[in-house]
């Protein structure tokens, strides 16, 4: 009798304690690379409120933003085995893996946001159809202002650029290191404001948020805003902790994330000349550029949008087709 007593009060411990998981909820770590006070982390944050909101508690999104979690290379693979359940990645970084990936930065496809949000409708399915294989499931993505070159000292041409300490964050920054006859390091978001500290760079391409965020004015003195592509964060969950969610929870994030890619694209682009205006206020010089500068990168984008089409094969031709047909 005790002992069929004892083994029901186990019994008893081990209900209790699911129960208490069920009424506590599903948690998801979420690993981001950016820092807090960027337009893509608060419109993150957002985003996991309104799914807690939305699903009364039953699905709660911890976001670890600036690489804190996992460094900015690492979230993908992270996400992909399970070690969290959901992250943001740009895109563009993964171009080795797949060169779909990379379509959104090779320079001068699309440079206003509404080329953007076109080669984005136009890339959109073969790039959730490859991450798909990859057990992910793209929930929304938004782009980055317009990329421009940050420099040390004043450039009038692709020249002067020549043996720079080029800092880059993709392979297709890399690229135009190599074309320009640059020096070029990989360095992520979280790492800029050292790299310039130690000198370790002087030379890149970003956008005035990235600028801003990482206050590059205490070195570099030059944004040459030629506009040349705008790079898109990617917000993706492991398909395996989606499917196990409810339907109803299902449908909460699939809303919040809708909601995050309209609410996250407004605010890219409304930020732009704010963004430009605090790197005026800190003393930089802002310029659109030499036209012989911007004429010289406009080859290198030539060069590398053939180099992306033979990479890219027959599902590249048919993004380029349905982006400009
Ligand atoms: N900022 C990020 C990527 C593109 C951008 O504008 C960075 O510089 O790492």
């Amino acid at each position: 009798m005790r002992a069929t007593l004892a083994s029901f009060a186990a019994a008893a411990t081990l209900v209790a304690a699911h129960v208490t998981a069920a009424a506590q909820g599903v948690k998801w770590d979420m690993p981001t690379a950016y820092p807090a006070g960027n337009f893509h982390t608060v419109n993150i944050l957002m985003f996991a409120k309104d799914v807690e909101r939305a699903t009364g508690g039953k699905l709660t999104i911890t976001v670890h933003d600036n690489g804190s979690l996992f460094k900015a290379n690492e979230i993908k693979r992270a996400v992909q085995s399970g070690q969290a359940q959901i992250g943001e990645v740009i895109i563009s970084n993964f171009s080795n893996e797949n060169p779909l990936f990379g379509v959104d930065s090779i320079p001068f496809l699309a440079t206003s946001y509404a080329d953007a949000r076109k080669l984005w409708n136009a890339s959109r399915p073969a790039i959730e159809a490859a991450l798909d294989k990859q057990g992910l499931k793209v929930l929304y993505a938004v782009p980055w202002p317009p990329q421009g070159i940050f420099s040390a000292k004043p450039i009038g041409s692709v020249a002067d650029l020549k043996g720079a300490k080029w800092r880059a964050y993709n392979p297709n920054t890399s690229r135009i290191a190599q074309l320009i006859g640059a020096q070029s390091v990989t360095i992520q978001a979280a790492e800029l404001t050292q790299a310039l500290a130690t000198g370790a760079v002087n030379a890149f391409m970003t956008s005035a948020a990235t600028g801003y965020d990482s206050k590059v004015w205490e070195q570099v003195k030059y944004f040459y805003d030629v506009a040349a592509w705008l790079p898109k964060n990617v917000v993706f969950v492991s398909k395996r902790a989606f499917d196990a969610l409810d339907e109803p929870t299902k449908q909460a994030v699939l809303k919040a994330a809708a909601d995050a890619e309209v609410r996250g694209w407004r605010e890219s682009e409304e930020k732009t000349a704010w963004y430009l205006d605090q790197l005026r206020k800190n003393g930089m010089t802002v310029d659109k550029g030499s036209p012989q500068l911007r004429s010289e990168l406009r080859a290198i984008g030539e060069t590398m949008i053939q180099e992306w089409s033979q990479q890219a094969g027959a599902q590249g031709a048919a993004i380029l087709k349905a982006y400009r047909p």
